[in-house]
């Protein structure tokens, strides 16, 4: 619950300022990036979208990372391989999860290293059905590992 209402809290913030798109009307749940290692330069971002209308996700902006792709992970024969995809679509009331092994963000170019118990701003970005962009902004807490999934 606390996550939801951040996202308002913050989507309501986002949607007084003139020039900003319209919130999107999707739910984000169970968030996280995960924090860097040593060596590590990039870091992979997660969660859970369920939209109200149909939308696709057409990009995701940080201060934090100077480029972030939607990447998707899928087994090629043997191997599991990992490519860039340009948009992700989300129907309208089913949860599409972004989880390691499957859909993610990919945060490179990164501002500083992503240490745990800090918070990473996303804003992300979508076009809806009648192709008008909307956007979410969304507070990710940076983790070692996934959160405890909170279920009702
Ligand atoms: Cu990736």
């Amino acid at each position: 619950m606390k996550n939801i209402l951040c996202t308002l809290a913050l989507a309501a913030t986002f949607a007084a300022h003139a020039q900003a798109p319209a919130p999107a009307p999707v739910s984000v749940q169970g968030a996280w990036a995960r924090a860097l290692l040593q060596g590590q330069s990039s870091s992979g971002g997660y969660m859970t979208l369920t939209a109200r209308e149909p939308l696709t996700l057409t990009g995701v902006t940080s201060p934090a990372a100077g480029i972030i792709e939607i990447h998707q992970m899928k087994m090629e024969g043997d191997v599991m391989k990992m490519r860039a995809v340009d948009t992700l679509d989300l129907p309208a009331g089913k949860p599409v999860e972004l989880k390691p092994g499957g859909y993610h963000l990919m945060l490179m170019d990164l501002k500083a290293a992503f240490r745990a118990g800090t918070q990473v701003p996303l804003a992300l970005q979508f076009r809806d059905a009648k192709g008008q962009a909307r956007v979410l902004e969304v507070a990710v807490p940076v983790l070692h590992a996934p959160p405890v999934p909170h279920r009702h």
